[in-house]
């Protein structure tokens, strides 16, 4: 089982900046603790972090045929880009969206999610610790053939 793990605009920046919303560990803190976690449940993962859109829609385009499934927080491009929404839909591989912060409890513009509409998994609020659990459900799903 391998899952290829996305990250948007700004996660780059974790640990950085406001820890309060997005927790203290940084990004390649964050990459070590999922890939620890996924290890263990027998998922192997890669990880890809951009600042723009253009780059997740290819990443995207080009995990068909590597990879099992994506874990995706498409950081502010979830509220806004239909083009990550029809990437995730034109490749057609199972996808878990995952969220540091409870956007449900954040501003008015924060609560639509466009790739969400194309993900089978939803984890949202569980801190960096929300990648983990959403690449498990995802696998889950792949392994009992309960593919989106
Ligand atoms: O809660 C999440 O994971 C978000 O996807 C994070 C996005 C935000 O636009 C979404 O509404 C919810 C922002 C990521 C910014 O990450 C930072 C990390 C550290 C310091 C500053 C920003």
């Amino acid at each position: 089982m391998k899952l290829l793990v996305i990250n948007g605009p700004n996660l780059n920046l974790l640990g950085v900046r406001e820890p309060g919303i997005y927790g203290t560990l940084d990004y390649n803190g964050m990459i070590e603790l999922v890939r620890t976690e996924c290890a263990e449940a027998g998922i192997e993962t890669d990880f890809y972090q951009s600042n723009h859109e253009g780059d997740l829609v290819d990443v995207i385009q080009d995990a068909r045929g590597k990879f099992d499934g994506i874990v995706i927080n498409p950081g502010a491009y979830t509220h806004t880009s239909i083009a990550i929404l029809d990437a995730l839909k034109a490749v057609a591989l199972p996808a878990a969206e995952v969220h540091i912060s409870d956007v449900t409890k954040r501003e008015p513009f924060r609560q639509i999610s466009y790739a969400g509409m194309a993900c089978c998994v939803h984890v949202i609020g569980q801190g960096v610790a929300g990648y983990g659990m959403a690449a498990r459900q995802l696998a889950e799903k792949i392994q009992k053939g309960q593919v989106c």
